[in-house]
Formats: structure tokens, sequence, C-alpha cells
């Protein structure tokens, strides 16, 4: 790929400034001037301290940026677990619960990511992550009653994201008391009467929003989305909104079904796999496995990314013990292509160009059965390729003809084509039109519904696909409302209902007035900080049912609960005995999580119970059997399996099959269920991605490898080479020269939304990187606070977290931190 480069940038130290800074952001009119000015503070919205790792731990350390040469995974990974593990003084817990994690028998689901586990059984598949992820949750550390009564929520509201977390885990239910600003403890049966009642005593159930962040289990999902649709409403935002929403609106319009159809197998069968804006060291390390396995039987592994990231060099193989102790390295890549921000379509559409060039000296490179009877819209799709131009798609992607050549052989060579894509791609105002002209591209050569081919999109968190099959959806099919009101004896509510965006929204317009989180941390997590906390704060009640405690406890309604419940490696005992509780994975595996660890507090509650009891008091008169239900799971699973499609023998399919069993998937074998009955093309037109001012660069928020979410472990970014510092702005270096900015200088970074408002952000250090001109990057959380409530996609609802049109200039002011 000798147009792209890999070579990172050199070492460099730079001097420290750690004075306290403009802790504010604030939005301006459009017709404002974008340079940041006088700050007005949301009080205890954010900590006031040095703010150089963000929301991580305070840091007044020296901050540094050098090339990362170490393969990813390996003894790099093994010595950060261990590093995490002492942290939390979890050594020896912590590697018992780690040979228990995905363990095919006996095993909890590991509450990272969703990629599946090994199904050959005998491995152990570790990672890095999911190790840290795990412990964090294991913590000795507590965040009881006495820790409340000390701390006031204003005092809190001051403390960095990490403090609040590293606190530990919560212990007991607790009460929002306005009089003496604490939270205070408030007995479970208090606690559900103060839901119940507010509920009851909604005008209408559309003022309340259940939202869910994907780490709920799928027998807590089942309760949660009747709960909601019993008190007659379809508001059911969830993180999903964020993440993979075009993902599935796309798949669902192409295919028939919004899910991948690969799994690990196929995966192993591959000759090319293309995985397009996934930072999969990081964000899904056990991919590594099968990127390292691909390139040893000699397949292709492209990775197409605006960054070359470690895992698009070589890896340790994370399991295998020879090559841990010897260091020995696999190469996870055969090649990297940089794209410029959203040119994926561009790049998809110029293979496919290439593709019906080529099958014009062989007919044979389509596949001609496969477009004649399975697909629809053909003709249409080749005269659109026809009609676009070479210049336009290498301009369009940022990638010269020569590569594009070359990836268009590299399909035409692969038998069997596995695309994979994530936020990259999803995230982009034309996230649904790119994840369909995925589909297109395979399509050509027939590379769905085979072995070793498909569209495999890498789903975030662990539960995530789940809790859209299990019905937290805002815009329910009416087959399933039909089905759902006929076992479950409700009148289900047709209209749909606010997903995230438009939760926010509602808040702030006096639309919604409660607010229930299950799970997740809604206030960071979701875009624009400012005007989302300001929403928070208008309601009548908010409830967040949490493990740890963060900025969305603290950041609440005037009447609001925290809700402590037990994780996944806990013991869930009913009265019926020990419970175990189901997850799918981002490959449609279905499998059961038995947590064996002794909960953080006796007080704990699961979520299926926490569920029920709210359900319970808000709908006396309920025809579910919530106490009874949740006694035992096996009776919410076989509520399950009466209403949901392929859950048939529920109980019996996940005690059968200790490594889980598949989700029928139609368009896996060639059964599209779209409207023609085919898989259907589709014929965006090509984006305009390129922004008109050349003084705006188009900047993505993303994880540093520390974090889970808003979840920050620390301030370092290792494969980034990265330590001690998150307000940082990578940046192209021939664009910081163009704008007078030095390595390391601090800056002003100035945002303009769709309807022109300014958001900034002061003084973040700029740091020279290997993105293409034009281009910039930052951390998420952090950078939230740019986001304008109109920056979200008219395709897939999602905000533009990969887009943010922004300015940047050298911070020249010093700004008083009372602004
Ligand atoms: N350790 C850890 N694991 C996680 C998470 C975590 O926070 N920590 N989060 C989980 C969740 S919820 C999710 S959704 C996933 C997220 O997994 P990712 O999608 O890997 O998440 P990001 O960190 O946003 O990284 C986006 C990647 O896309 C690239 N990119 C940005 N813009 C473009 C573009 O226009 N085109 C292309 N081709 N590439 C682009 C970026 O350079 C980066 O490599 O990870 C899950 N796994
Ligand atoms: N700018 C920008 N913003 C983004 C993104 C981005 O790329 N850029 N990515 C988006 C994406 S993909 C996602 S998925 C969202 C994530 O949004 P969320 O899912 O809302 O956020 P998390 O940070 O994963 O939630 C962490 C909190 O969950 C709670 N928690 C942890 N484990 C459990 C559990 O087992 N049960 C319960 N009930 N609670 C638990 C803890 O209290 C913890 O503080 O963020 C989105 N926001
Ligand atoms: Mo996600």
């Amino acid at each position: 790929m000798d147009e792209t480069t890999d070579s990172l940038h050199g070492a460099k130290d730079v001097p420290q400034d750690v004075r306290p800074h403009d802790m504010t952001e604030h939005v301006s009119p459009a017709s404002a001037p974008t340079q940041p000015g006088p700050a007005s503070r949301v009080p205890g919205l954010l900590p006031i301290t040095p703010r150089q790792g963000g929301y991580g731990p305070v840091t007044d350390k020296p901050w540094s940026q050098h090339d990362y040469h170490h393969p990813a995974a390996g003894w790099g990974a093994a010595m950060s677990v261990g590093h995490v593990l002492l942290r939390e003084h979890e050594l020896l817990r912590g590697s018992t619960a780690m040979l228990k994690m995905n363990h095919p028998v006996k095993g909890f689901d590991c509450p990272g990511c969703a990629w599946p586990d090994d199904q050959h059984g005998l491995k152990l598949d570790l990672c890095e992550n999911g190790v840290k992820h795990t412990t964090w949750e294991m913590t000795k550390k507590r965040a009881g009653r006495e820790f409340f009564a000390r701390h006031s929520v204003t005092e809190l509201a001051g403390w960095t994201d990490f403090d609040l977390e590293n606190q530990g885990r919560l212990t007991e239910p607790m009460v929002y008391d306005a009089d003496t600003d604490h939270y205070v403890p408030i007995g479970w049966d208090d606690a559900f009467r103060l839901v119940g009642t507010t509920l009851q005593n909604l005008p209408s159930p559309d003022l309340a929003s259940f939202y869910t962040s994907g780490r709920l289990s799928n027998e807590a999902t089942w309760l949660y989305q009747l709960m909601a649709r019993e008190l007659g409403t379809n508001n059911l935002p969830d993180c999903s909104n964020m993440c993979h929403e075009a993902s599935g609106r796309a798949l669902k319009a192409a295919i028939g079904t919004g899910k991948g159809t690969c799994d690990l197998e196929d995966w192993d069968l591959a000759d090319a796999i293309f995985i397009l804006g996934v930072n999969a060291s990081s964000n899904a390390p056990r991919m590594l496995t099968s990127l390292a396995e691909a390139t040893k039987r000699g397949a292709q592994v492209i990775h197409v990314n605006t960054f070359v990231e470690a895992a698009e060099t070589r890896t340790i193989v994370p399991h295998d013990i020879l090559d841990m102790a010897t260091f020995r390295t696999t190469d996870t890549s055969t090649g990297n292509v940089q794209v410029r921000p959203g040119g994926d379509l561009a790049m998809l559409r110029a293979i496919a160009k290439g593709t019906l060039e080529a099958a014009a000296g062989d007919p044979t490179v389509l596949d001609a059965d496969f477009l004649a009877d399975k697909t629809h819209g053909f003709d249409e799709y080749r005269s659109l390729l026809e009609a676009t131009s070479w210049d336009e798609l290498v301009r369009e992607s940022g990638v010269s003809q020569k590569v594009l050549r070359k990836l268009t052989d590299i399909y035409l060579r692969s038998e069997r084509t596995v695309i994979s894509w994530c936020l990259g791609v999803s995230q982009h105002e034309h996230g649904v039109d790119t994840a369909r002209e995925i589909v297109n591209l395979l399509l050509l050569r027939g590379n769905i519904g085979r072995p070793g081919a498909g569209p495999s999109p890498v789903r975030g968190h662990s539960n995530v696909q789940g809790n859209r099959t299990c019905g937290i959806d805002h815009n329910p099919s009416d087959e399933f409302l039909d089905k759902l009101s006929e076992v479950c004896n409700i009148t289900a509510p047709r209209t749909h209902g606010l997903d995230t965006v438009k939760s926010i929204k509602a808040m702030n317009e006096g639309k919604l007035t409660v607010f229930i989180g299950m799970g997740g941390n809604f206030v960071l997590a979701a875009p624009d900080t400012r005007y989302t906390a300001r929403g928070m704060r208008k309601l009548d009640l908010t409830v967040q049912v949490s493990t740890k405690l963060n900025r969305s406890h603290l950041v609440h309604g005037k009447q609001a609960l925290i809700l402590p419940c037990l994780t996944r490696t806990e013991k869930d005992m009913q009265s019926a005995g020990p419970q175990g509780v189901t997850v799918e994975d981002a490959m449609a595996m279905v499998h059961l999580s038995v947590g064996k660890r002794r909960p953080a507090s006796s007080e704990l509650r699961s979520e299926p119970a926490i569920i029920a009891g709210m359900a319970r008091a808000a709908l006396p008169d309920s025809p579910t059997p919530w106490e009874w239900l949740v006694r035992d799971y096996d009776r919410i699973r076989d509520v399950m399996a009466a209403v949901l499609p392929g859950f048939e023998g529920f109980n019996h399919l996940i005690r059968d099959n200790h490594l889980g069993f598949r989700i029928p998937q139609p368009a896996r074998e060639r059964d599209f269920r779209t409207e023609s009955g085919r898989a259907e093309f589709s014929l965006a037109p090509l984006p305009k991605i390129i922004p008109d001012d050349p003084e705006v660069l188009v900047l993505q928020t993303m994880r540093s490898h520390d974090q889970w979410n808003t979840t920050i472990y620390s301030n370092n970014d290792r494969y980034r080479g990265v330590k001690n510092l998150r307000e940082l702005i990578f940046m192209n270096t021939d664009d910081m020269a163009d704008r007078g900015i030095d390595e390391g200088e601090f800056v002003d970074i100035a945002c303009t939304s769709v309807d022109g408002s300014v958001r900034s952000v002061s003084r973040y250090r700029a740091v020279g990187y290997n993105t293409p001109r034009g281009s910039a990057a930052g951390y998420m959380p952090e950078m939230n606070m740019l986001m304008g409530p109109l920056d979200f996609s008219s395709q897939s609802d999602q905000p533009l977290m990969k887009s943010l049109q922004v300015k940047v200039t050298p911070t020249r002011s010093e700004v008083s931190l009372d602004g």
C-alpha cells in the first residue's frame, strides 16, 4: 500500500504546564464569533481540577507521546493486567476469575466486549481489556452509606470521573436528599414505592424514558421492555442508538435481518477479511487471534482506518503461551489503507467498480446465478457504478487509484470474503449507506450466506445485540408487539418511542419527567454533555441502576435514586437457587453465564429482581406475575420462548449446548426477508465529506486503550504511545504547521454544529499523529461537549461522533477559572 504510510512520529517529551484552566465549555449562537469567550459554568457538571487527564485520574505527571514499536497484546498486555490486578488488590481473586471468564461450561460471560468465545471450547480466550474490565467490577473498595454521608453531591461533582468510579462498588439503595445535598440510604421497598407512585401518577406513560446500556442480560432486558410496554410506552432508548443503529438499519433493509451473518468459523475460512473502522487491539482484542490465524494461513487481512492502529501490524497471540514465552509475533495485517474520514463508502464503491470492469473481460468474477436469483436492483447498481468516475472515487475516499485497484485485486482473488466494521463506519451521517455499500460489494460475488463469507459488524457491549433481540427497541415491529400482547396478556403501545437523541430533546422541552437508566452513564455517553445535563436536571425523577458511582448519579432529577445491582461475576441467589442469565454475542450465539463470586454487598439485588420490584410497584394490577418470574429465571425464559422467534425450547437449548445456540438467521441461508424476498442493492449518492472551508478539520471521537466507554482506567493510550494525557487532539503535522501550532502546544477547538451554533473546549494539547490531512481525533467522553443536539445522522439518528466539524487555533489568552 505504497500511497499510505504507517510510520508514526518520533518521541516527544514536552515541557509541562499543569496550571488549572478553564473547566467549562460554552455554546455560542450561530452569529457569535467562534473564538472561545467567557465561559458560563454549569455547577457541578465537571471536576474543578487541572484536567490534563481529562475525566481520568488527576495528574501532574509529565505527559509524553512516543512511537509504539511493540506488538499488540502479549507481555505488554500481561504486564498491564498485572498492574491493574495489583492496584485492585485482586491478584489472586482476579486470576481465579480469569480462568472462569468465557469458560464454556462453568464460566460467566466476560462483561466486556461482544466478540464471541472460542467455539472449540478448548482455549481460554483471555484479553487484557476483558481482565481489566472484570477486575474493575470485582474491586474490594466500596462506596457505602458512610461514603455518601461524608461527601455532598456538589462536592462529588467536583471529582473526576475516575475518582467517582474508583470509590468501588455501590452497596445499598440511596436516595437524594435535597435538604442536605447528600445521598442517604433508602430501603428497597421504599425505593420501589417512589418509582411506582411516580410512574402511576404520570399523566401519560410517554413522559418516562427507559434507557438500557448493553450490559443487561437477556432475562433482565425482557422484563424491562415488558414493564415499559405494560405501562404503555415504547420509550426505550439504548446505547445502540449511539453505536450500531446504522448497521442494524442497513442490514435489515438489505438482507432482512439487522445482524451480521458470520460466525467465528466463517472468519476461520475466509481468504480475505476487510476490517473497516475498528481499533481491534484495544476494543475487540480477542479478534487479534482470528486475524493472526488468518495471516498464518495466507489470507489477506486489510485494515481500513483513518489511523494505522496497533492491530494493523503485529500481535503476540494472547492465549498462546509459546508465543508469549518467546515473544514470537504474528502479523495481524497484510495491508493498511488510510481513508479520509467517512471515505469508506467511496472506497467500497471503487472496489465494486473495479469488479465490474474485471467482469467485462471475465464474467465469472460475478456470481451471475446468485445475482439473478437472489438479489434485486443489480442493473441499477451497475449503471450507478458506470456513472461514477474514478477521479470522484479517489477524491472522496482519499485513497489513490493504484491502491483502490490493488484492493479490487484482493477482492477478486478471494473466494470467500468477510467484511467487518465498527464505529468508524456507523457513526457518520452516511453510516447506513456505507453499511449497505458493504453488502452491495459482497453481493456482487455471492459473498453472503455461504461458508467463510459475509457482513460481520463488531458489536460493542457484551449483550448489546441480545438487548435488541429481546425487545429493547423504540421502533418495535407490529409482529413483535402482537405476539407480546398475546402471550403476556397486555395491550402493547403502537406509537414508536423516543431514542437517545430524542430523549435528550424531550427532557429539555419538558416532554419527559422520568428517566430510568438500566446501567450505563447516560450523561457522559450522550452527545452535548451540557445540554444533556440540563435536560436531566429538569426531570422529576431519575433512577440509575448501577454498579459504581458515576456522573449520571450527580447530574440528576429533583428526586433521584441509585439502585445498586449484582454484576455478572457474582452469584445471583433467588428462591429456586442460584440463577444464570443469557447473553448473545456479536455473532448471534446465545449462551448461559453464571456468576460465582460472593456479592459485593448483601444488600445488592439482581437486575431482574430490581426491575420486577419497580414493575410491581408501578403496575399493581399487572397480569404479569413479576415476583414469581424472578424466583426462577427459567420461568422468564419460558415466556421469552413463547414470544421470540428462534427461542423455542430456550431452557433446553442453553442447557444442552454449553457453547450456546445460534439464533436462526434466515439471511445466512440466503433467505432474505425483505419486501422483494431478495437481497437489495442500494443506490446511495456519494456523500459529501470534504468540508468547503479549508480551515475546518473533521474530528473523530474515540476510545483510548485504557478505558471502557465512560469508565477511564488511566490516562494512558499504550498503542498510540500516549502517557498521562487525555485532553489532546491528534492532528496531521502539516495541518498543525498551517495553523502555526507547535507540538504539545495548547489549542482551542471550536465545533460548528449543523445549525451553525458553536461549542468549544480550550487548552487541549495538540499532538502530531499519522492521520490524513484535514482530519483530527480525540477522546470520548471528554469531547462529547463539542456536539450539538442536532448533530445526528438523518439516516440512523446516531450522533455524528466520528465527523465533527472543528477549527483548531492556538490558545492565546489565559482564561480565568471563574470565566
Ligand atoms: N477496551 C474497550 N473495549 C471496548 C470498548 C471500550 O470502550 N474499551 N467499547 C465497546 C463498544 S460499546 C464499542 S461500540 C466498540 C467500539 O470499537 P471501535 O469502533 O474500535 O471504537 P472507537 O474507539 O470509537 O474507534 C473507532 C475506530 O475507527 C477509526 N475511524 C474513525 N473514523 C473512521 C472512518 O471514517 N473510516 C474508517 N475506516 N475508520 C475510522 C478510528 O481511527 C478508530 O480506530 O468497542 C467495544 N469494546
Ligand atoms: N463522543 C462519543 N461518544 C460516545 C461514543 C463515541 O464513540 N464517541 N460511543 C458511544 C457508544 S458506542 C456507546 S455503546 C455508549 C456507551 O454508553 P453507556 O453504555 O451508557 O456507558 P458505559 O460507560 O458503558 O457505562 C458505564 C457504567 O455502567 C454501570 N455498569 C457497569 N456494569 C454494570 C452492570 O453489570 N449492570 C448495571 N446495571 N450497570 C453497570 C457502571 O455504573 C458504569 O459507571 O457511549 C457512546 N458515546
Ligand atoms: Mo457501543
